[in-house]
C-alpha cells in the first residue's frame, strides 16, 4: 500500500489530539518517547499507531482513547472537519454510534470536536448531526431503515442534546452561587453588580427568548440545537417543544417580553404554514412588547422574507451557523454585557466553564 501524507500526523495535529502543545510533542519525540518518522517527501511525521500508543501510555484516562476502539476514526474525522470543513467522517461516526452505542457516546463525541479539537457547535450541529439525520431520513425513506431503528437513532441525538443542555444548566447554577457568594462579601460593587436572569437581584439582564415548533411540526431537533445555541451564547430562553399553537406562543411572548421568537417550521410544513403562523402573531402582536421573529426548519421552502406581510421583523435562517451569526450581530450589545458578567464571576469564583 501507498502510504500518504494523510497516513501520518504533523507534530501541531498530534498536539491538537493529545491536548497538548506542540512543544511537548517535539520534547516527547526528541527523547524517543514518542516514535517519529520521515515520510517518502522527507517530512518528519508521527504515525496514527505511534500516537495512539504513546497516549495509552501516558495518559490512559484521555479523551481520544474513550473511543476505543474507534479512536483512529475519531481523530481522522476530527482532522477532516477541522482542517479541511469536511464532515463525511464525523457523519458516520455519528451513524455507528447511535446505532451501536449507548447515548453518551455522542455526547462524548460533540465534546471532544469541539473542545479540544476546536470545531464550532454550529457545524457539528450542521453538518455531522443534521448530514447523518439526513441519511437516516434517506434510508427511512428507501425502506432500508425501519421505523424503530430510525426514532432510536433520533432519541440518541435528543439524548445527547439533553445531555448538553444539563451541562449549561450546571454551569449556570455555579455561576448563580458564587454570583451570591461574591454579593455576600462585596467582592462585586453593587453598581455593576449584574445579575440572574432569574430576577432575583437587579443588574444583569440577559437577553430572552422563546423557541419552540410550530403547530403540527414534530420535528423538534432544530429547536433545540436553537435552544443550546442560544443558552451558551448566554440568553436566558424558555422552551416550548414540539407543535406549540400560534395563539399560545404570542402569549408566553407578551408574558415573558421576550425580544426573539424562534420557531421551526420543519417539512412537511411550508409557506402556508408560515402565513398561517404570521396571521396570527401578527393579530395578537402587543405594541408594548416588540419581538422578531425568526424561523427554522425546511423554510427556504417558504421562500423569502420579503414574500410576507408582516409587522413583525421576520428572519428566515437555514443554518445553525447562520441562526448564530444573525443573533450575534443584533444583540451583540446585550450578549458582551452578560459575558463580561459570566467572566467576572467565573474569573473570581473560578466556575468551570
Ligand atoms: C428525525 C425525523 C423525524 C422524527 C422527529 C423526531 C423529533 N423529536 O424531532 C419523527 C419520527 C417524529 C418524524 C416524523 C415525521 N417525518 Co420526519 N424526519 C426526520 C429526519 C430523519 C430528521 C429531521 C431533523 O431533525 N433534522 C435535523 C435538523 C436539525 O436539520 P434540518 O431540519 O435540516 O434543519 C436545519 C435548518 O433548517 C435549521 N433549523 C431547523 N430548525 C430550526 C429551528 C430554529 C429555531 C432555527 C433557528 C433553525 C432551525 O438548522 C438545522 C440544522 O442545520 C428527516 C430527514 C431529513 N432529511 O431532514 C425526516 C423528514 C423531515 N421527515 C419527513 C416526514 C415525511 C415525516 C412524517 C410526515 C412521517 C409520517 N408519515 O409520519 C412525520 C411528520 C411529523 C410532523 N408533522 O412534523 C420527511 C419530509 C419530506 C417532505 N419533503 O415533506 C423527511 C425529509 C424524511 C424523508 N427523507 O422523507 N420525522
Amino acid at each position: 500500500m501507498i502510504e500518504t501524507e494523510t497516513d501520518f500526523l504533523t507534530t501541531s495535529q498530534a498536539a491538537l489530539l493529545l491536548q497538548v502543545h506542540e512543544s511537548s510533542v517535539k520534547r516527547w519525540s526528541n527523547s524517543g518517547e514518542l516514535k517519529l518518522e520521515k515520510t517518502s517527501g522527507g517530512h518528519r511525521r508521527i504515525r496514527f499507531e505511534a500516537l495512539l500508543d504513546f497516549a495509552r501510555a501516558k495518559d490512559p484516562g484521555g479523551d481520544l482513547l474513550f473511543f476505543a476502539p474507534h479512536e483512529e476514526e475519531v481523530a481522522r474525522a476530527a482532522l477532516d472537519a477541522r482542517d479541511r470543513n469536511q464532515f463525511d467522517g464525523v457523519g458516520e461516526l455519528i451513524l455507528r454510534f447511535c446505532d451501536t452505542e449507548p447515548p453518551r457516546w455522542l455526547a462524548h463525541l460533540i465534546r471532544y470536536l469541539e473542545g479540544p479539537c476546536g470545531i464550532p457547535l454550529t457545524r457539528i450541529f450542521d453538518a455531522g448531526i443534521g448530514g447523518a439525520l439526513a441519511d437516516v431520513g434517506t434510508q427511512w425513506q428507501n425502506g432500508s431503515r425501519t421505523i424503530a431503528l430510525e426514532h432510536r437513532f433520533t432519541q440518541k441525538i435528543l439524548d445527547a442534546l439533553h445531555a448538553i443542555l444539563t451541562h449549561l444548566e450546571d454551569v449556570d447554577d455555579a455561576e448563580e452561587s458564587a454570583e451570591q457568594a461574591l454579593r455576600a462579601v462585596h467582592a462585586l460593587d453593587p453598581k455593576n453588580a449584574v445579575a440572574s436572569d432569574r430576577g432575583t437581584v437587579e443588574g444583569r439582564k440577559r437577553p430572552h427568548a422563546v423557541v419552540g415548533c410550530s403547530e403540527g411540526c414534530h420535528h423538534e431537533i432544530g429547536a433545540l440545537m436553537a435552544r443550546i445555541l442560544l443558552q451558551r451564547a448566554g440568553w436566558s430562553v424558555t422552551y416550548l417543544g414540539a407543535n406549540v399553537p400560534f395563539e399560545e406562543m404570542a402569549g408566553i411572548q407578551e408574558l415573558e417580553r421576550a425580544q426573539v421568537m424562534c420557531v421551526s417550521f420543519v417539512s412537511p410544513l411550508g409557506a402556508g404554514d408560515v402565513r398561517r403562523c404570521l396571521k396570527v402573531l401578527n393579530a395578537l402582536q402587543q405594541p408594548n412588547a416588540p419581538y422578531r421573529l425568526v424561523t427554522g426548519g425546511l423554510s427556504y421552502l417558504a421562500g423569502t422574507e420579503d414574500q410576507y406581510e408582516t409587522r413583525i421583523p421576520i428572519k428566515f435562517v437555514e443554518s445553525m451557523e447562520g441562526f448564530e451569526r444573525w443573533f450575534r450581530t443584533q444583540f451583540a450589545k446585550e450578549l458582551a454585557r452578560a459575558a463580561n458578567f459570566r467572566n467576572a464571576v467565573a474569573g473570581v469564583a473560578g466556575v468551570p466553564r
